[in-house]
C-alpha cells in the first residue's frame, strides 16, 4: 500500500522542478534549510559538470507546512532552474521556437532518446531527454529528506557511499552509519578511503581526457530498522521488492543487490545464512548476508543495498549514431553533461530507499502524527 505519495515534474532546462508528497504525518519539523543540505549534498561530486555551478538549488516550500512543522496536508515544493535563463528561448512552454530552431534527430545509444523519440513523436530528441534527464533526481532527493528526517525522529538512520567508480574500488566495506558520515564528509567521490579516492579521481580524470563517462557502485545503509516492515504474505508486500523497484527507478542504475547480493548465487548456504545466537537475552545474527532483509520483511539488522549505476551515456567523444530523418550514419549529439555521477546517484538511492523504509513504516504502525507513530513504535 502507499502511505507516501509522491509525483515530480519539470524539465531539465525548463523553468522549475516541483512535487507534490501526500502522506507525511503532521508534526515533523521541516524547513527549506534541512531539505536543502540533502540537494547541496547531490551537487557534489568528483566528475560532476559544469551545470552545478550555475544551479544553487534551493528549494521552496509552498504548503503542507506551517510554523516549521508539517500539518498533514499534502506538501508541495518549488525549486526553480536558474539555468532555464540561458535556455529560455528553447525551453519556454509558450513562445513559438525560434525560425533557426534544429530539433535534436541523432540519438545517443544508453539514453531514453531513441525509444522516447519513436513513442512520443514529437520530431525533437530534447523533448525527451529533458525529462529523462538526472536533473529531475533533484526532487527526489528533496522527498528522500523529508523521508529521511521523519525516520530520523524515529532513530532509524539512513547514509550513503561510494563502493567504487570504473575499475576503482574500496578495499573494505563499512556499515556504522556514523562512521560512513564521518569519512564520506572529507571525500570529494563519497567514498570512505582516500586511496581508492584517488584512483577514482584519477580515472575520472583519464576519462574526461578520453571524452567517455564512468559509472560505479554505490551502498545504502540503513539502521536502526524495526523487525517487520513488508511482509512475506504477498508480492507487493515485500519490502525488499519496493526498495529495489526505487532504487532501479532512478537514472541510470542498472542492478541492485541487497547484502551480499548475487554472489549468494555463487556460495554453499552455510557461507549465505546468517546464523542466530543469544548475547545478553537477546537475539543476534553472526552476520548480514542478506542485508537486513528476509522473506520480503525487515529482521532488525541494518538494511544492505547495494546499486550499480552505469556511465552516463552523453560523451564528449560520441558514439555511432543515426539522424532518425536522414537515416545517414552520424556520431550522435553531445552536449555539456557530467563525466561521472556516480556521488550524486548514492545520494539519490539514499533518498529513495528512506522513502521506501517510511512508506513501510506508515503501513505498519499507522498514524497521522509524528507522536502518535512515535508512541506505536515503542515496543
Ligand atoms: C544531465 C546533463 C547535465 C547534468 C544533469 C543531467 O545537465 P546539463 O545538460 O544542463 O549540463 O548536470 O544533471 C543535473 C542538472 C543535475 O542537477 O543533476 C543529463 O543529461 O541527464
Amino acid at each position: 500500500m502507499t502511505m507516501l505519495r509522491y509525483l515530480d515534474a519539470g524539465e531539465s532546462h525548463g523553468k522549475a522542478l516541483c512535487v507534490i508528497v501526500d502522506g507525511v504525518p503532521s508534526g515533523l519539523p521541516l524547513s527549506a534549510p534541512a531539505i536543502q543540505e540533502f540537494l547541496q549534498a547531490r551537487k557534489q561530486g568528483y566528475g560532476r559538470g559544469g551545470r552545478q555551478k550555475i544551479e544553487s538549488d534551493h528549494v521552496e516550500i509552498l504548503s503542507g507546512v506551517r510554523f516549521g512543522k508539517t500539518i498533514g496536508s499534502p506538501i508541495s515544493l518549488l525549486l526553480r532552474n536558474e539555468d532555464y535563463a540561458n535556455w529560455q528561448s528553447i525551453m519556454d512552454p509558450e513562445a513559438s521556437a525560434p525560425g533557426d530552431y534544429q530539433p535534436i534527430t541523432t540519438p545517443r545509444p544508453g539514453h531514453a532518446d531513441y525509444a522516447g523519440y519513436v513513442k512520443y513523436q514529437t520530431g525533437d530528441i530534447r523533448d525527451v531527454l529533458e525529462r529523462s534527464s538526472a536533473r529531475e533526481t533533484a526532487m527526489r532527493v528533496a522527498v528522500g529528506a523529508i523521508a529521511t528526517l521523519f525516520l530520523g525522529q524515529l532513530g532509524i538512520q539512513t547514509i550513503s557511499y561510494v563502493l567504487s567508480i570504473g575499475s576503482a574500488l574500496i578495499r573494505e566495506e563499512h556499515y556504522d552509519t556514523a562512521t560512513i558520515a564521518n569519512l564520506i564528509s572529507k571525500s570529494d567521490c563519497r567514498t570512505i578511503e582516500t586511496e581508492a579516492e584517488n584512483q577514482m579521481k584519477n580515472e575520472i580524470d583519464e576519462a574526461a581526457r578520453a571524452g567517455t563517462s564512468l559509472g560505479g557502485r554505490i551502498m545504502v545503509v540503513v539502521a536502526g530498522v524495526p523487525i517487520g516492515l513488508g511482509s512475506h504474505t504477498q508480492w507487493d508486500r515485500k519490502l525488499d521488492a519496493n526498495i529495489a523497484r526505487a532504487v532501479m527507478s532512478v537514472q541510470a542504475i542498472k542492478a541492485v543487490e541487497f547484502g551480499l547480493g548475487a554472489k549468494s548465487a555463487d556460495l554453499p548456504g552455510d557461507q549465505v545464512h546468517d546464523s542466530f545466537g543469544v548475547a545478553q537475552g537477546t537475539i543476534v545474527r553472526a552476520s548480514n548476508h542478506a542485508g537486513g532483509i528476509e522473506g520480503g520483511m525487515s529482521n532488525g539488522q541494518p538494511i544492505i543495498v547495494k546499486a550499480a549505476m552505469k556511465p552516463i551515456p552523453t560523451m564528449k567523444n560520441p558514439l555511432q549514431s543515426v539522424d532518425l530523418t536522414t537515416k545517414q550514419a552520424v556520431p550522435s549529439f553531445f552536449e555539456r553533461a557530467d563525466v561521472c555521477a556516480v556521488p550524486a546517484a548514492a545520494v539519490v538511492c539514499e533518498g529513495v530507499v528512506a522513502i521506501e523504509i517510511a512508506n513501510a513504516l506508515l503501513e505498519k504502525f499507522g498514524g497521522d502524527s509524528l507522536s502518535e507513530i512515535q508512541s506505536r513504535i515503542q515496543y
